[in-house]
Protein backbone atom coordinates (compact mmCIF):
# COMPACT_ATOMS: atom_id res chain seq x y z
CA UNK A 1 0.00 0.00 0.00
CA UNK A 2 1.17 3.73 -0.66
CA UNK A 3 -0.05 5.26 2.85
CA UNK A 4 0.32 9.00 3.21
CA UNK A 5 0.85 10.04 7.50
CA UNK A 6 0.23 13.35 9.10
CA UNK A 7 1.19 13.48 12.68
CA UNK A 8 2.57 16.57 14.71
CA UNK A 9 6.32 16.46 15.09
CA UNK A 10 7.21 17.36 18.57
CA UNK A 11 7.70 15.86 21.15
CA UNK A 12 4.86 13.67 22.10
CA UNK A 13 3.24 10.25 22.16
CA UNK A 14 0.91 11.43 18.98
CA UNK A 15 4.15 11.95 16.75
CA UNK A 16 6.02 8.95 18.40
CA UNK A 17 3.47 6.16 17.02
CA UNK A 18 2.96 7.61 13.89
CA UNK A 19 6.54 7.23 13.31
CA UNK A 20 7.16 3.65 14.66
CA UNK A 21 3.90 2.89 12.68
CA UNK A 22 5.06 4.34 9.31
CA UNK A 23 8.99 2.67 10.17
CA UNK A 24 6.38 -0.88 10.56
CA UNK A 25 5.16 -0.56 7.75
CA UNK A 26 8.18 0.37 5.37
CA UNK A 27 9.55 -2.74 6.87
CA UNK A 28 6.86 -4.82 5.59
CA UNK A 29 7.26 -3.12 2.25
CA UNK A 30 4.45 -0.96 2.02
CA UNK A 31 5.75 2.90 1.14
CA UNK A 32 4.85 5.66 3.56
CA UNK A 33 4.74 9.37 2.68
CA UNK A 34 5.39 11.34 5.97
CA UNK A 35 3.89 14.74 5.92
CA UNK A 36 4.60 17.60 8.14
CA UNK A 37 5.68 20.97 8.98
CA UNK A 38 9.54 19.39 10.40
CA UNK A 39 10.94 15.85 10.73
CA UNK A 40 9.31 13.53 13.09
CA UNK A 41 12.20 13.19 15.84
CA UNK A 42 12.32 9.69 15.38
CA UNK A 43 11.92 9.53 11.77
CA UNK A 44 15.08 7.99 10.45
CA UNK A 45 14.75 8.19 6.66
CA UNK A 46 17.36 5.20 6.03
CA UNK A 47 15.00 3.47 4.43
CA UNK A 48 14.00 2.63 0.79
CA UNK A 49 10.06 2.74 1.62
CA UNK A 50 9.59 5.80 3.82
CA UNK A 51 9.53 9.36 2.41
CA UNK A 52 9.10 13.07 3.95
CA UNK A 53 7.02 15.53 2.41
CA UNK A 54 8.14 19.01 4.75
CA UNK A 55 5.20 22.03 4.28
CA UNK A 56 6.29 25.24 5.46
CA UNK A 57 4.59 27.21 8.21
CA UNK A 58 6.99 30.51 8.26
CA UNK A 59 5.76 33.79 8.97
CA UNK A 60 4.51 35.87 6.47
CA UNK A 61 3.43 39.45 7.37
CA UNK A 62 0.05 39.04 6.47
CA UNK A 63 -1.12 36.77 9.32
CA UNK A 64 -1.29 36.94 13.18
CA UNK A 65 -1.13 32.99 12.92
CA UNK A 66 0.09 31.01 10.29
CA UNK A 67 -2.86 29.10 7.67
CA UNK A 68 -1.53 25.30 8.72
CA UNK A 69 -4.82 23.84 7.99
CA UNK A 70 -4.34 25.05 4.17
CA UNK A 71 -1.03 24.53 3.63
CA UNK A 72 -1.10 20.99 4.80
CA UNK A 73 -4.39 20.15 2.49
CA UNK A 74 -2.36 21.17 -0.45
CA UNK A 75 0.55 18.95 1.00
CA UNK A 76 -1.70 16.39 0.88
CA UNK A 77 -3.37 17.54 -2.38
CA UNK A 78 0.13 17.03 -3.92
CA UNK A 79 1.56 14.27 -2.77
CA UNK A 80 -1.45 12.00 -3.34
CA UNK A 81 -1.71 13.03 -6.63
CA UNK A 82 2.19 12.61 -7.71
CA UNK A 83 2.82 9.72 -5.46
CA UNK A 84 -0.96 8.18 -6.02
CA UNK A 85 -1.23 7.33 -2.45
CA UNK A 86 -3.90 4.41 -1.55
CA UNK A 87 -4.87 6.24 1.86
CA UNK A 88 -4.05 8.63 4.16
CA UNK A 89 -3.99 8.22 8.38
CA UNK A 90 -3.79 11.31 10.29
CA UNK A 91 -3.14 11.49 13.88
CA UNK A 92 -4.48 13.76 16.70
CA UNK A 93 -8.04 15.17 15.33
CA UNK A 94 -7.14 18.90 15.60
CA UNK A 95 -6.67 19.72 13.38
CA UNK A 96 -5.67 17.00 10.91
CA UNK A 97 -9.18 15.53 10.83
CA UNK A 98 -10.68 18.38 9.02
CA UNK A 99 -8.14 18.94 7.17
CA UNK A 100 -7.54 15.69 5.26
CA UNK A 101 -11.51 15.84 5.02
CA UNK A 102 -10.47 19.11 3.11
CA UNK A 103 -7.91 17.34 1.06
CA UNK A 104 -10.00 14.58 0.13
CA UNK A 105 -13.29 16.98 -1.31
CA UNK A 106 -10.03 18.82 -3.54
CA UNK A 107 -8.98 15.32 -4.85
CA UNK A 108 -12.57 14.08 -5.77
CA UNK A 109 -12.89 17.27 -7.53
CA UNK A 110 -9.88 15.93 -9.82
CA UNK A 111 -11.94 12.28 -9.61
CA UNK A 112 -9.36 10.91 -7.24
CA UNK A 113 -10.75 9.26 -4.12
CA UNK A 114 -8.42 9.62 -0.80
CA UNK A 115 -9.76 7.87 2.05
CA UNK A 116 -8.38 8.87 5.79
CA UNK A 117 -8.43 7.16 8.81
CA UNK A 118 -8.16 9.22 11.84
CA UNK A 119 -6.53 7.99 15.23
CA UNK A 120 -7.58 9.90 18.64
CA UNK A 121 -4.71 10.14 20.96
CA UNK A 122 -6.06 11.74 24.02
CA UNK A 123 -5.69 15.81 24.65
CA UNK A 124 -7.44 16.39 21.25
CA UNK A 125 -10.67 14.82 23.05
CA UNK A 126 -10.09 14.93 26.85
CA UNK A 127 -8.29 18.12 26.96
CA UNK A 128 -8.12 20.61 23.86
CA UNK A 129 -11.03 19.11 22.14
CA UNK A 130 -13.31 19.85 24.99
CA UNK A 131 -12.93 23.00 23.92
CA UNK A 132 -16.99 23.95 22.71
CA UNK A 133 -15.16 26.28 19.85
CA UNK A 134 -14.03 23.12 18.23
CA UNK A 135 -16.96 21.30 18.73
CA UNK A 136 -18.69 21.35 15.08
CA UNK A 137 -15.29 20.62 13.21
CA UNK A 138 -14.19 17.60 15.33
CA UNK A 139 -17.49 16.07 15.14
CA UNK A 140 -17.91 16.50 11.79
CA UNK A 141 -14.38 15.40 10.24
CA UNK A 142 -14.61 12.37 12.61
CA UNK A 143 -18.38 11.45 11.44
CA UNK A 144 -16.56 12.11 7.61
CA UNK A 145 -13.36 10.00 8.52
CA UNK A 146 -13.52 6.77 6.91
CA UNK A 147 -12.55 4.93 9.50
CA UNK A 148 -11.43 6.01 13.28
CA UNK A 149 -9.44 4.28 16.01
CA UNK A 150 -8.15 5.64 19.35
CA UNK A 151 -5.23 4.48 21.65
CA UNK A 152 -7.41 2.73 24.31
CA UNK A 153 -10.78 1.42 25.49
CA UNK A 154 -10.91 4.43 27.87
CA UNK A 155 -10.78 7.36 25.21
CA UNK A 156 -13.11 5.73 22.85
CA UNK A 157 -15.83 6.11 25.93
CA UNK A 158 -14.51 10.06 26.43
CA UNK A 159 -15.39 10.32 22.23
CA UNK A 160 -18.40 8.98 22.31
CA UNK A 161 -19.78 10.59 25.74
CA UNK A 162 -17.86 14.03 24.32
CA UNK A 163 -19.01 13.92 21.09
CA UNK A 164 -21.90 12.73 19.01
CA UNK A 165 -20.30 10.35 16.87
CA UNK A 166 -22.26 8.10 14.65
CA UNK A 167 -19.65 6.39 12.91
CA UNK A 168 -17.50 3.42 14.44
CA UNK A 169 -14.28 3.36 16.52
CA UNK A 170 -12.08 1.06 16.56
CA UNK A 171 -9.56 0.51 19.42
CA UNK A 172 -6.10 0.04 18.35
CA UNK A 173 -3.53 0.53 21.44
CA UNK A 174 -0.45 1.79 21.00
CA UNK A 175 2.43 -0.57 20.41
CA UNK A 176 6.17 -0.67 20.73
CA UNK A 177 9.42 -2.79 19.12
CA UNK A 178 10.40 -5.02 21.87
CA UNK A 179 13.20 -6.60 19.97
CA UNK A 180 14.63 -2.94 20.59
CA UNK A 181 14.81 -3.36 24.15
CA UNK A 182 17.08 -6.29 24.32
CA UNK A 183 20.01 -4.01 25.01
CA UNK A 184 22.32 -4.84 28.03
CA UNK A 185 22.64 -2.85 31.21
CA UNK A 186 25.27 -0.34 30.66
CA UNK A 187 27.66 -0.13 34.12
CA UNK A 188 28.58 3.25 33.01
CA UNK A 189 25.45 4.96 32.79
CA UNK A 190 24.22 3.62 35.94
CA UNK A 191 27.57 4.90 37.47
CA UNK A 192 26.93 8.17 35.88
CA UNK A 193 23.76 8.71 37.10
CA UNK A 194 23.51 6.83 40.42
CA UNK A 195 27.10 6.40 41.75
CA UNK A 196 26.69 4.68 44.79
CA UNK A 197 23.86 2.15 43.40
CA UNK A 198 21.23 4.09 44.60
CA UNK A 199 17.94 3.53 43.01
CA UNK A 200 16.76 5.02 40.12
CA UNK A 201 13.71 6.61 39.56
CA UNK A 202 12.40 7.41 36.29
CA UNK A 203 9.94 9.83 34.62
CA UNK A 204 9.30 10.95 30.85
CA UNK A 205 6.70 13.64 29.64
CA UNK A 206 6.40 16.96 28.06
CA UNK A 207 6.41 18.80 30.79
CA UNK A 208 2.62 20.68 30.46
CA UNK A 209 0.24 20.71 33.47
CA UNK A 210 -1.48 17.57 32.70
CA UNK A 211 1.47 15.28 33.88
CA UNK A 212 2.43 16.80 37.21
CA UNK A 213 5.50 16.46 37.40
CA UNK A 214 5.64 18.83 40.40
CA UNK A 215 4.04 15.18 42.22
CA UNK A 216 6.68 13.28 40.72
CA UNK A 217 9.37 14.98 42.66
CA UNK A 218 7.55 15.00 45.97
CA UNK A 219 6.79 11.39 45.47
CA UNK A 220 10.68 11.37 45.16
CA UNK A 221 11.23 13.60 48.21
CA UNK A 222 9.32 11.17 50.50
CA UNK A 223 11.11 7.79 48.99
CA UNK A 224 14.98 8.97 49.40
CA UNK A 225 13.82 9.69 53.22
CA UNK A 226 13.27 5.87 53.11
CA UNK A 227 15.91 4.87 50.86
CA UNK A 228 18.88 5.98 49.23
CA UNK A 229 17.54 6.90 45.66
CA UNK A 230 18.01 9.50 42.36
CA UNK A 231 15.95 10.33 40.06
CA UNK A 232 15.87 11.17 36.31
CA UNK A 233 13.70 14.05 34.63
CA UNK A 234 13.68 13.05 31.07
CA UNK A 235 11.70 16.03 28.64
CA UNK A 236 10.71 19.79 27.73
CA UNK A 237 7.77 21.81 27.84
CA UNK A 238 6.25 24.75 29.87
CA UNK A 239 6.71 23.10 33.48
CA UNK A 240 10.58 22.94 33.46
CA UNK A 241 11.46 26.04 34.76
CA UNK A 242 9.16 25.93 37.70
CA UNK A 243 10.04 21.94 38.78
CA UNK A 244 14.05 23.20 38.35
CA UNK A 245 13.09 25.47 41.09
CA UNK A 246 11.01 23.40 43.70
CA UNK A 247 13.94 20.68 43.38
CA UNK A 248 16.29 23.25 44.15
CA UNK A 249 13.69 24.63 47.00
CA UNK A 250 13.78 20.93 48.28
CA UNK A 251 17.49 20.82 48.38
CA UNK A 252 16.86 17.86 45.85
CA UNK A 253 19.51 19.17 42.86
CA UNK A 254 22.35 16.33 43.73
CA UNK A 255 19.94 13.93 43.87
CA UNK A 256 17.93 14.97 40.65
CA UNK A 257 18.88 15.23 36.86
CA UNK A 258 17.51 16.98 34.36
CA UNK A 259 18.60 15.20 31.26
CA UNK A 260 15.82 17.43 28.79
CA UNK A 261 14.92 16.13 25.28
CA UNK A 262 16.02 12.25 24.77
CA UNK A 263 14.81 11.21 21.60
CA UNK A 264 15.55 7.36 22.28
CA UNK A 265 15.18 6.88 26.12
CA UNK A 266 15.78 2.94 25.80
CA UNK A 267 19.27 3.23 27.69
CA UNK A 268 18.25 5.76 30.75
CA UNK A 269 14.90 3.19 31.21
CA UNK A 270 17.48 0.47 30.93
CA UNK A 271 18.99 1.74 34.17
CA UNK A 272 15.65 2.25 35.93
CA UNK A 273 14.06 0.54 38.68
CA UNK A 274 10.80 2.48 38.68
CA UNK A 275 8.94 4.18 36.36
CA UNK A 276 7.08 7.61 38.11
CA UNK A 277 3.69 9.10 35.77
CA UNK A 278 1.00 10.51 37.75
CA UNK A 279 -0.66 12.25 35.66
CA UNK A 280 -4.31 13.78 35.80
CA UNK A 281 -5.03 12.15 32.56
CA UNK A 282 -3.70 9.91 30.27
CA UNK A 283 -5.05 8.34 26.96
CA UNK A 284 -2.98 5.35 27.08
CA UNK A 285 0.38 6.09 28.84
CA UNK A 286 2.81 5.48 25.88
CA UNK A 287 5.86 6.47 28.28
CA UNK A 288 4.90 3.88 30.91
CA UNK A 289 4.49 1.05 28.37
CA UNK A 290 8.45 2.14 27.15
CA UNK A 291 9.35 1.91 30.77
CA UNK A 292 7.47 -1.53 30.86
CA UNK A 293 9.11 -3.10 27.83
CA UNK A 294 12.47 -2.08 29.55
CA UNK A 295 11.12 -4.28 32.66
CA UNK A 296 10.81 -0.96 34.37
CA UNK A 297 7.34 -1.31 36.92
CA UNK A 298 5.23 1.83 36.73
CA UNK A 299 3.65 3.87 39.64
CA UNK A 300 0.93 5.47 37.94
CA UNK A 301 -2.61 7.16 38.40
CA UNK A 302 -5.45 5.45 37.66
CA UNK A 303 -6.88 7.33 35.00
CA UNK A 304 -7.80 7.58 31.50
CA UNK A 305 -6.40 4.30 29.72
CA UNK A 306 -3.29 3.81 32.52
CA UNK A 307 -5.13 0.57 33.52
CA UNK A 308 -5.58 -0.77 30.33
CA UNK A 309 -1.73 -0.83 30.34
CA UNK A 310 -0.58 -0.97 34.12
CA UNK A 311 -1.97 -3.86 35.64
CA UNK A 312 -2.34 -2.40 39.75
CA UNK A 313 -0.16 -4.96 41.61
CA UNK A 314 0.81 -6.93 39.36
CA UNK A 315 2.89 -4.69 36.33
CA UNK A 316 3.52 -1.34 38.99
CA UNK A 317 0.75 0.12 41.20
CA UNK A 318 -1.99 2.67 40.36
CA UNK A 319 -3.38 5.22 42.19
CA UNK A 320 -5.75 8.07 42.38
CA UNK A 321 -4.62 11.36 40.75
CA UNK A 322 -2.78 13.39 43.36
CA UNK A 323 -2.44 10.66 46.19
CA UNK A 324 1.10 11.39 46.32
CA UNK A 325 2.01 9.60 49.78
CA UNK A 326 0.05 6.73 48.29
CA UNK A 327 2.31 6.46 45.23
CA UNK A 328 5.55 7.23 47.47
CA UNK A 329 4.62 4.34 50.05
CA UNK A 330 3.94 2.03 46.70
CA UNK A 331 7.32 2.79 45.59
CA UNK A 332 8.86 2.14 48.81
CA UNK A 333 7.30 -1.05 49.06
CA UNK A 334 8.98 -2.32 45.94
CA UNK A 335 12.51 -0.66 46.18
CA UNK A 336 13.06 -2.36 49.77
CA UNK A 337 12.07 -6.07 48.43
CA UNK A 338 13.95 -7.03 46.02
CA UNK A 339 12.50 -10.39 44.98
CA UNK A 340 8.89 -8.14 44.39
CA UNK A 341 11.08 -5.34 42.51
CA UNK A 342 11.92 -8.29 40.40
CA UNK A 343 8.57 -10.10 39.82
CA UNK A 344 7.18 -6.95 38.44
CA UNK A 345 9.64 -6.39 36.75
CA UNK A 346 9.26 -9.69 34.94
CA UNK A 347 5.57 -9.24 34.92
CA UNK A 348 6.05 -5.36 33.38
CA UNK A 349 7.80 -6.84 30.25
CA UNK A 350 5.45 -10.23 29.71
CA UNK A 351 2.33 -7.37 30.17
CA UNK A 352 4.36 -5.50 27.01
CA UNK A 353 4.83 -8.31 25.20
CA UNK A 354 1.05 -7.70 24.52
CA UNK A 355 1.70 -4.57 22.57
CA UNK A 356 4.54 -6.04 20.64
CA UNK A 357 4.78 -4.22 16.97
CA UNK A 358 3.99 -7.65 15.51
CA UNK A 359 0.73 -8.33 17.73
CA UNK A 360 -0.49 -4.65 17.07
CA UNK A 361 0.95 -3.51 13.28
CA UNK A 362 -1.78 -6.07 11.64
CA UNK A 363 -4.67 -4.22 13.10
CA UNK A 364 -3.73 -1.76 11.35
CA UNK A 365 -3.13 -3.09 8.16
CA UNK A 366 -6.40 -4.87 7.93
CA UNK A 367 -8.13 -1.61 8.48
CA UNK A 368 -6.67 0.50 5.60
CA UNK A 369 -7.24 -2.85 3.70
CA UNK A 370 -10.84 -2.57 4.62
CA UNK A 371 -10.96 1.19 4.21
CA UNK A 372 -9.72 0.91 0.45
CA UNK A 373 -11.75 -1.72 0.02
CA UNK A 374 -9.10 -4.33 -1.32
O1 LIG B 1 0.70 13.38 26.59
C1 LIG B 1 0.86 14.36 25.86
O2 LIG B 1 0.79 15.50 26.25
C2 LIG B 1 1.18 14.15 24.41
C3 LIG B 1 0.06 13.46 23.71
C4 LIG B 1 0.30 13.52 22.23
O3 LIG B 1 -0.63 13.79 21.52
O4 LIG B 1 1.40 13.32 21.75
O5 LIG B 1 -0.03 12.13 24.19
C5 LIG B 1 -1.25 11.46 24.01
O6 LIG B 1 -1.04 10.47 23.01
C6 LIG B 1 -0.16 9.40 23.39
C7 LIG B 1 0.01 8.47 22.20
O7 LIG B 1 -1.19 7.89 21.81
C8 LIG B 1 -0.71 8.68 24.62
O8 LIG B 1 0.15 7.63 25.00
C9 LIG B 1 -0.83 9.69 25.78
O9 LIG B 1 -1.43 9.04 26.87
C10 LIG B 1 -1.71 10.86 25.34
N1 LIG B 1 -1.68 11.90 26.39
C11 LIG B 1 -2.75 12.22 27.12
O10 LIG B 1 -3.83 11.67 27.01
C12 LIG B 1 -2.52 13.27 28.15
Amino acid sequence: MNIGMVCFPTYGGSGVVATELGIALANKGHKVHFMSYSQPFRLNLFNQNLFYHEFSVNDYPLFDYQPYESVLASKIVDVAVYEQLDILHVHYAIPHASVAYTAQQILKSKKIWLPYVTTLHGTDITLVGRDPAFEPVIRFSLNHSNAITSVSESLKKDTLNTFKIDNRIDVIPNFINLSEYAILSDKAIKNRYAPDNEAVLVHISNFRKVKRVEDVVRIFEMVRKELPARLILVGEGPEKQGIEQLVRQLGLQHEVTCAGKVADPKEILNIADLFILPSETESFGLAALEAMAAKVPVISTNSGGLPEVNLDGKTGYLCNVGDIEAMAQCAVRLLKNPAMLNQFKSNAYHQAQKFDVNAVLPQYEQLYRKVIGK
